[in-house]
């Protein structure tokens, strides 16, 4: 969703992160703090449900976060955010190496099309049981772990296994530059999320490289901005 309000924002001239505890926001809030891109933070909390509360209708019809507001500007979608602070206000900085432009491209990508439904599906699977009726829990539990052993984790093996090559050889990040480009800022909200649900096949050079990203000042400070984090935990 991208589109022009009406209205101009309170002030235009400051990028506001409409940011939502434990969620994809935390991706803006780390890029923006690594590249040291002035900006407003609004909270919103989730529900006891763990759903966005409807206040964030108001920059997004489809309710969730991230969402960023820029002069007239409301744009949603993690990976539209991050392309275009990058090439508003990177000043030349999160650009891959020429060397690692196709690799920046696919995980840029690669981490909201292809892995982020696959670890949403399985964090679903396991949620089902635990909300439904008491009396039918049990056999829910079952019958959900075994769809998830059957058809999320031998693929999920084989996703693991590819990043975990990739960034064997990839000298730190995704794209193999000597600083974040889009496809951490995009993996890293996956690899957390992934790890938090006991990380099952994730491999040593992966969850050496969650560390590492854990370890950079940059994400330091948009941990302190974000506030409540669930996902933030080492890997060891
Ligand atoms: N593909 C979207 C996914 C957005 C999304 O599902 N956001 C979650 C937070 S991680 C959310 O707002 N969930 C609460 C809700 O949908 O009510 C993106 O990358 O921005």
């Amino acid at each position: 969703m991208a589109e022009s309000t009406a209205q101009p924002a309170e002030d235009a001239s400051k990028l506001v992160i409409h940011h939502l505890n434990d969620s994809r926001s935390q991706r803006i809030l780390w890029l923006v703090e690594e590249l040291e891109v002035p900006y407003e933070l609004k909270k919103y909390q989730r529900t006891p449900e763990r759903l966005a509360p409807p206040e964030l209708k108001a920059v997004n019809p489809l309710g969730n976060a991230p969402v960023i507001t820029d002069g007239n500007l409301n744009l949603a979608e993690s990976g539209a955010i991050v392309e275009y602070i990058i090439q508003k206000y990177g000043r030349g900085r999160a650009q891959p190496p020429e060397s690692g432009t196709i690799d920046n491209l696919y995980y840029t990508h690669y981490a909201e099309a292809s892995l982020m439904p696959m670890l949403v599906n399985k964090l679903i699977f396991r949620i089902i049981p635990q909300r439904s009726p008491f009396f039918l829990r049990p056999i829910l539990k079952t019958a959900f772990n075994a769809v998830s052993a059957r058809m999320l984790d031998p693929r999920l093996k084989v996703h693991a296994e590819m990043i975990e090559t990739h960034l064997s050889k990839s000298n730190g990040f995704f794209a193999g530059g000597d600083e974040p480009t889009s496809a951490d800022y995009m993996m890293i909200f996956c690899l957390e999320a992934w790890a938090s649900e006991g990380g099952g096949d994730l491999g040593p050079q992966t969850k050496a490289y969650i560390d590492r990203i854990h370890s950079r000042p940059a994400y330091q400070r948009a941990l302190q901005k974000g506030g409540e984090y669930a996902f933030a935990k080492t890997t060891s």
